[in-house]
């Protein structure tokens, strides 16, 4: 059924859930989906449909992953009457026409990061996304990482103004699965599919963090980009490689701090490494994915020779999201920010307040990326972003 405003969500049956995508995010958001409604209070949900482009790895999927069933074509499954969310976890390339077909139809909508590939198609479905609005449909980016439980307490910790005015953040997003230069080609090297490289794939994470954590927008960057390896084995022979392995930003923010950010792809011995360094006047945090559970806090308390960083274990019942998870101490994982990612998402359909991030927070960021582009290709030139239109309410 298509809901709008005056005919809210028949709350008599399950949210039905198409899946569109179901390779390595697919398999991320599935685990998701899975578990939600056993750890939070969230409405009951029911995994209808995985979508992807070959029947035979759809299928796979729906059967490995344990979806009710699967379907070669998007278009048909968004209108069925027995969809209520649409989950989209293609290349970035497909995300402004699912999306927005999808939100036509009445369909609650949640998008991978980055938003879109490009500032335009990512202006569209933020207007599909006000109109749906009005309507009392929901849509949301999937910027995991806000809700990796250390990282939404840093945020507290912040806000809280235990840190004081912040002054300057580190954070370097570090991966090293293309070091081999026989590493072949994907969808994720192609300008055309994926947008960007490290750029979109992992620095957007950063951005997104140093503003979720400060509550400060970049207003100006300066970029580098780099291309290691300019091809890599395709089917039919080398193919050369459209978007970056790297990247560098430094970042103005609108309160006044400054932020340093690295993303790469060649970070040789790094697997998974998003490292992030916040220092304010009264004291500072350090966090690190690949020990996802732990929390480093300072404060310039007390005498200097007693001063330093203290290793909190996130993960008491008080701690965020994790009132949803195991007695104190009994430590939680990567694929856990999906699912804390669905209860926020499905929170937010059951109260009708729209999540975050929302499609205009994906936007801004898309901004902030182009930007970064630009001032590398100019090399060296500092770009200054126009205040950001912004932000749903
Ligand atoms: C998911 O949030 C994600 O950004 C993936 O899309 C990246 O490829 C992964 O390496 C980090 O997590």
């Amino acid at each position: 059924m298509t809901h709008t405003a005056a005919e809210p969500a028949d709350t008599t049956r399950p949210l039905g859930v198409a899946m569109i995508g179901y390779a390595f995010m697919g398999k991320a958001h599935s685990a998701a989906w899975r578990t939600v409604g056993s750890h939070f209070d969230v409405p009951a949900i029911a995994r209808r449909v995985v979508v992807g482009r070959d029947a035979g790895k759809a299928a796979e999927a729906a059967a490995r992953y344990g979806w009710e069933g699967f379907a070669t074509d998007w278009r048909e499954v968004i209108h069925r009457d027995d969809i209520d969310i649409v989950d989209i976890c293609t290349p970035g390339s497909l995300h402004a026409d699912i999306a927005i077909e999808a939100l036509k139809a009445g369909k609650h909508v949640l998008v991978e990061k980055p938003l879109a590939n490009t500032i335009a198609e990512g202006a569209a479905m933020v207007s599909a996304a006000a109109e749906a609005r009005t309507r009392g449909v929901q849509s949301m980016v999937g910027f995991n990482y806000r809700r990796v439980p250390a990282l939404a307490h840093a945020r507290n910790l912040i806000a809280d103004g235990r840190l004081g005015a912040i002054r300057q953040l580190r954070v370097a997003y570090l991966q090293d699965w293309l070091t081999d230069p026989d590493s072949p080609m994907t969808w994720r090297l192609r300008r055309e599919t994926a947008g960007s490289g490290a750029l979109g794939d992992i620095a957007s994470h950063a951005l997104d963090q140093v503003q979720i954590l400060t509550g400060q927008e970049v207003t100006e960057v300066s970029g580098r980009l780099r291309t290691f390896v300019e091809q890599r084995p395709g089917e039919g022979g080398p193919e050369p490689v459209t978007v970056d392995d790297a990247a560098w930003i430094t970042a103005e923010l609108s309160g006044g701090a400054v932020a340093t950010i690295e993303a790469s792809r060649m970070a040789t011995g790094v697997k998974n490494g998003l490292r992030i360094e916040v220092f304010g006047e009264r004291g500072a945090l350090r966090f690190d994915l690949e020990n996802l559970n732990e929390l480093e806090f300072m404060e310039v308390t007390g005498p200097a020779t007693e001063q330093g960083f203290r290793r909190i274990l996130v993960s008491e019942p008080g701690h965020p999201y994790l009132e949803g998870w195991w007695p104190a101490g009994h430590i939680i994982g990567w694929e856990h920010t999906f699912t804390h990612q669905l209860r926020d998402f499905l929170t937010s359909i059951r109260t009708g307040e729209p999540p975050r991030p929302s499609f205009e927070d994906g936007l801004q960021i898309q901004r902030v990326l182009a930007a970064v582009e630009e001032s590398a290709g100019a090399r060296s030139a500092v770009v200054h972003l126009a205040p950001a239109p912004h932000a749903q309410s």
